[in-house]
């Protein structure tokens, strides 16, 4: 198994009870509506069926007893299950019993074509899950479910660890890697409904018409799966293609420059879906270069896209070092001003914490901070700060810990996953972005178990009350096992991996100590680079007396920035949940802790728990031997143990460091490091993977 079918696979069906009662109820199928994406649903059943079962189930054209049918509710056949699907948000669906002329029939039926063929994988979930074929009716909770590509022109891929872009620009627009259609049926089985195709940090020769060729390439093959494209506008292309001696989004030559390049992109792609722009943050071009705003800036690209129906993202993810203010505090300060000033197809993109990405962040003060605004979370699958895509890291519940965070934005009860999905403040331009962790490695993700993430974006984004367990589960029984002993131990594995990589990360609210640049491996020692938000020393504060960043209201009062009951929650140091207390607060190094340990042993036994973790991770993984498919449960094997490895590298790393501030020895329990902090320190890794190339 080299993981290249992802959860595709349509293995057969192990219980054969459950078999021989899906078959009595399947005796034929046949799709009753035409067209692409009709097109896509007979294959897919040809073939999903007979990897299933074992054999075929007849096409029947004409109709059979017990009979699936799938189709739209256009279709005459299926007409008079409209009122089921009226009333779906759109691109929803429904899988029913009923008689079609005559004969007993399960239908799959949605007002769209894109919707049927979401059915038809829902479909294909059941049976690949061992699900009953219970009455279905699904619609997605946000509409723009898209993953953005950190992809580059020359196929490096920023903070990539699965191999080069998957898009081979150089052969395309003439040869189409069959990669592209099981990219796009991956996608649209999760619901993932669009996708940004190039780097935020955006080459503005992606808008030439040589590119432009090679786009409309893609987009055609996406298309039948319900998949738009996008592109990152570089907010600069107007001096850079156009000439023009300015990108000033009010001056009129730029405006006129991007309607007509926008212009240009529609006939190439009617369809296209607009941009994602990364302005003024970490050196980009953007609007602030003239004197203007963010609302500016995204304005002038959304009123040229508007009669295309075309959206743009607006990142909020700016900063900057010669702002003397705690770099979590920015995008807010930014950003909240602006509520209400942008057009209504703008979308502000915001990342699920303030800062970027760590492995525990609270959620960004933006989410409940702008309600005539519609945001867009962006989380990232790749693992730029967990690890790369050598540590098992199952994000699920980090999404899920953003997306079911209280923003108080309307009292009680308003949690993040509503202010995204519209419901809180009435917005209908609603969705979810995910910074993909797809390369063009066999296995699409790096690590063979990363996938699940992709996954479990797509699941999310359709449906945020879906839990992490279920999702996990899901995906295990499609990719990895049927037998539910097996199952039950890959996902106690999958769900424990992230409170164990915060605990040898960075425990209790520590964040930002990884390796300069590259985000390899522990460095807390980083600091003295040109912007003091790039070193760890500005995140951690270790002193003589304690550590952690002050964000209190006595320090940085970045929780100033949230509603009053979030404030009360995390601003008294002795009421502050511990996994956020150093995020929030400068602790003395002999605070008691919950647990009656001192702060310094807390953290010295959370970072041992972390590495025990792993090794119980190791132990469990074991004891599936022979179970799972023998060359991935082998590679696996050395991912954990380099896991492993690296858990205690950072263990010792960090500790080692952090004693120098605490000058107390390591509790029992906690071993001595095998090297010395100097030794962590002189550690280089000049061709780690995913760098950016400019910074
Ligand atoms: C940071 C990455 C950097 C990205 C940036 C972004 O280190 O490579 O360009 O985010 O999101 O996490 O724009």
């Amino acid at each position: 198994d080299d993981g290249y079918e992802l959860w595709l696979k349509y293995t057969r069906i192990a219980d054969p009870t459950v078999a021989a009662t899906y078959r009595r109820q399947l005796q034929g199928w046949r799709v009753v509506s035409e067209g692409a994406t009709a097109e896509v649903v007979r294959t897919e059943l040809r073939r999903a069926l007979p990897g299933l079962f074992g054999k075929a189930i007849p096409e029947a054209a004409g109709g059979v007893n017990h009979q699936l049918v799938i189709g739209t509710s256009q279709s005459p056949l299926l007409a008079s299950l409209h009122n089921k699907v009226a009333g779906l948000a759109a691109d929803g669906f429904v899988i029913t019993h009923t008689r079609i002329q005559g004969k007993e029939s399960i239908a799959i039926v949605s007002a769209t074509e894109t919707g049927m063929l979401y059915g038809v994988f829902h479909f294909l979930r059941l049976l690949q899950t061992g699900q009953p074929l219970a009455e279905v009716s699904s619609a997605p909770k946000t509409k723009v479910r898209i993953l953005n590509h950190w992809d580059n022109l020359d196929r490096t891929v920023e903070r990539g660890y699965a191999g080069f872009s998957l898009w081979d620009w150089h052969k395309l627009p003439d040869y189409l890697d069959p990669r592209y259609t099981d990219y796009a049926r991956a996608n649209a089985s999760i619901g993932i409904n669009g996708a940004v195709l190039t780097n935020v940090n955006a080459n503005a020769l992606v808008l030439t018409p040589m590119y432009l060729e090679k786009v409309r390439a893609l987009a055609d093959v996406f298309r039948p799966y319900g998949i738009k494209v996008y592109l990152t506008a570089r907010f600069s292309a107007p001096i850079e293609l156009g000439n023009l001696p300015t990108a000033d989004p009010l001056n009129k030559e730029v405006r006129t420059w991007w309607q007509d390049k926008i212009r240009e992109i529609y006939t190439y792609i009617p369809d296209f879906g607009g941009f994602t722009v990364k302005a003024n943050s970490e050196g980009q071009p953007g609007p602030q270069n003239y004197g203007r705003t963010h609302a500016d800036g995204a304005n002038m690209l959304a009123e040229a896209l508007q009669p295309y129906h075309g959206i743009v993202m607006w990142r909020a993810f700016v900063y900057d070092h010669q702002v003397p203010e705690d770099r979590t505090r920015q995008a807010y300060n930014e950003f909240k001003p602006l509520d209400g000033k942008f057009l209504p197809n703008v979308m502000v993109q915001v990342k699920n914490g303030p800062l970027d990405f760590q492995p525990r962040e609270p959620f960004h003060p933006l989410f409940g901070a702008m309600p005539s605004t519609a945001l867009l979370p962006e989380f990232q699958l790749t693992q730029e700060y967990l690890g790369f895509a050598t540590h098992l890291f199952y994000q699920a519940p980090l999404f899920k810990e953003c997306l079911d965070a209280d923003t108080y934005a309307r009292g009680k009860g308003s949690p993040v996953s509503n202010v995204i999905d519209g419901t809180l403040d009435q917005h209908t331009l609603t969705g979810m972005a995910g910074v993909a962790n797809i390369g063009n490695d066999r296995n699409w993700c790096g690590h063979p178990l990363a996938q699940a993430n992709w996954y479990a974006f797509g699941r999310l984004a359709w449906d945020h009350q879906l839990s992490p367990s279920t999702v996990a589960d899901e995906w295990i029984r499609m990719t990895l096992h049927q037998d539910a002993a097996v199952v039950q131990t890959i996902r106690a594995m999958l769900l424990a991996t992230r409170e164990t990589t915060v605990r040898y990360m960075t425990p209790l609210g520590l964040h930002h100590i990884m390796g300069w640049n590259h985000h390899y491996g522990p460095a807390p020692w980083i600091k003295d680079k040109e912007r003091a938000d790039w070193t760890s020393v500005y995140y951690h504060r270790a002193d003589a007396q304690g550590i952690g960043f002050d964000r209190s209201s006595r320090g940085s009062n970045a929780l100033g920035q949230y509603h009053p009951p979030v404030q009360a929650l995390y601003n008294d140091l002795q009421q502050c949940p511990e996994s956020y207390l150093l995020w929030f607060h400068h602790v003395p190094w002999n605070h008691t802790m919950r647990s009656g340990r001192t702060l310094w042993n807390e953290l010295c036994y959370t970072y041992q728990q972390g590495v025990d973790s792993v090794a119980s991770m190791q132990t469990q993984w074991k004891t599936l031997h022979g179970k799972v498919d023998g060359a991935l449960h082998t590679q696996v094997t050395s991912l954990l143990a380099i896991q492993y490895q690296e858990a205690t590298w950072w263990r010792d790393a960090c500790l080692l460091y952090f004693q120098q501030f605490s000058k107390q020895p390591l509790p029992t329990g906690v071993p001595k490091p095998a090297r010395t902090l100097e030794d962590y320190q002189r550690l280089e890794f000049p061709y780690a993977p995913g760098i950016r190339p400019k910074w």
